[in-house]
This record gives structure tokens, sequence and C-alpha cells, in this order.
């Protein structure tokens, strides 16, 4: 991901990530290591700009831009890895919870923190949670909105390895994928879909009632004010 400086999630990059996995996908790529060219952040989630003063049909567009990157995302053929040498709050969490493997660096947050903006995860984000750190772990995280720091996050299993810094991310990330690399292909993909097959089918059966959820959500002049103080706070931070 390379969309300065803290790689948000907007339709547009929705696109160009979604297009690059139907690329890999169509040339039979063997895996591939999701990073970020940030020094500091992996990904700072959906773009909150997107959902500020929306527009019906650019809302919708977007909501669904992001359902179908990660419909890709979570269902490739292929072995996929988060290397993940920086924040990764809410739908960055998403992006790497969607990968088969997870390698993170120290001093780094992760979490689908979105309780704690006042908003819910969506239920296939939610279920991406769970799917990796179970029920227990998931219900706790998800109810608080926790942020995870690198220790607690290899502690209950949301990430699989710790490693000291981006070079070394990246080289667990290849180690990862060449322990996958002599698997027969298909056995190997149809054994990952079997897992994932009924996260994938909830949301794919409930597609449209997932994005009326979303639209009636941020068109709520309330959520609409929370949306711009939140947006206030980001940028009296960095100014
Ligand atoms: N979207 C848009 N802009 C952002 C975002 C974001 N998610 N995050 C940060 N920015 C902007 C800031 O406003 C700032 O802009 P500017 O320079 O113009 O003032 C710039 O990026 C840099 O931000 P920081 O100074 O905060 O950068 P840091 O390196 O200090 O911190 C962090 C990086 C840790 C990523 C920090 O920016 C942060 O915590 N960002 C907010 C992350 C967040 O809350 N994400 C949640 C997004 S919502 C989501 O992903 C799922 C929602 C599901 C919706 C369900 C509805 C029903």
């Amino acid at each position: 991901m390379n969309r300065p400086p803290v790689n948000s999630l907007n339709t547009e990059h929705l696109e160009q990530l979604h297009r690059a996995l139907v690329r890999l996908e169509n040339e039979k790529c063997r895996g591939m290591i999701l990073s970020s060219s940030s020094p500091t952040v992996f990904s700072a989630g959906l773009d909150i700009r997107e959902m500020y003063k929306p527009e019906l049909e650019k809302a919708r567009k977007f909501w669904r831009t992001l359902q179908d990157m990660w419909l890709k995302l979570y269902s490739t053929p292929y072995p996929t890895v988060a290397a993940i040498h920086g924040h990764a709050p809410a739908g960055g969490c998403l992006l790497a919870l969607s990968c088969e493997y997870r390698v993170i660096v120290p001093n780094v947050k992760i979490g689908l923190n979105e309780t704690q903006l006042g908003i819910v995860a969506p239920q296939w984000f939610q279920d991406c949670m769970r799917n990796v750190i179970g029920e227990r772990q998931a219900e706790k995280a998800l109810i608080a909105g926790h942020m995870f720091n690198t220790e607690q996050a290899l502690q209950v299993g949301l990430v699989d390895e710790v490693a000291a810094d981006k070079a070394a991310c990246i080289a667990r990330a290849e180690a990862f994928l060449a322990s996958q690399a002599n698997l027969p292909l298909l056995a190997r993909k149809t054994v990952k879909l079997g897992f994932r097959n009924s996260t994938l089918s909830r949301l794919m059966t409930g597609r449209e009632a997932d994005t009326k959820i979303f639209i009636e959500y941020i068109f709520q002049p309330k959520v609409q004010k929370g949306i711009e103080l939140y947006l206030q706070s980001l940028s009296k931070k960095s100014g």
C-alpha cells in the first residue's frame, strides 16, 4: 500500500487494491505480502473523509468497493501474509486479519477499535477477528474496541510472529510463503476456502443489507457530527 500519509482506504485506493488482487490471481501468483510504504502505519483503515458529508451514490460505491476488495482478499487461491510494520486500526486491522499469516514489529497498535469511535464494526469485520482469535477473545476485544500492542497481539494469536524491524518482518513473511511453496495448490486452496466459506457467504448473501446498514448509519446527523469532530481531532493532532 502506498497512499501517504497513512494508507487510508478511499474508493480509489480500494479499487487499486482490488485490481491488484485480480491481476495476481490471473497471473497465477504463488504468494502475496501485503505491506506498507509508510514507516509507521500499515493502514489507518477506511478513509474517514469518504464518510463525511456523503453523497448517496458515492457512499454506496465506496462501500461496495470495500466489499469487493475484501471478498477477493479473503478468498485468494494463493497464500497471503500481512507484514505489519506500522499501526493497523479498524479497516487496517481487517486487511491484516484477512491474510493467512501475520508478522508484526514492536511498538505497533492493532485492533478493531470501532466501538471506541462510537461505531459498530460490521459483522464481517467481526467474523474475521473471531476466525483468528476465537469467540471469547474476539467478544472481549470487539466490545471494548481494544487496540492490542505488539505483545498482546502475539499473546492472543492476533498475529503469528514478531520481527525486529521492517526488513526482518518482510523476511519472515517471505519465509512463510516459502513454507507454502511446495504444497499442492488445489488441495491448499480447497482447505483454505473450506475454512473461510461461511464468512464469505455471509457477506455475499447479505451485501445489500450490509450496504443499507452502512448508508443509513452514516447519513444520521449525529453520526456526521461525530465524524466531523473526529476528523478535527486527527488534524489538530498532526497540526
Ligand atoms: N481517514 C482519513 N484520514 C486519516 C485517517 C483516516 N482513517 N487517519 C489519519 N488520517 C489523516 C489525519 O487526519 C492527518 O491528516 P492531516 O495531515 O491532513 O491533518 C494525517 O492522516 C496523518 O494522521 P496522524 O497525524 O494521526 O498520523 P500518525 O502517524 O500520528 O498516526 C494513525 C497514524 C495511528 C493511523 C492515526 O492517524 C489514527 O489513529 N488514525 C485514525 C484511525 C481510525 O480511527 N481509523 C478508523 C477508520 S473507520 C474504519 O476503518 C472502519 C469503519 C467501519 C464503518 C462501519 C459503519 C457502520
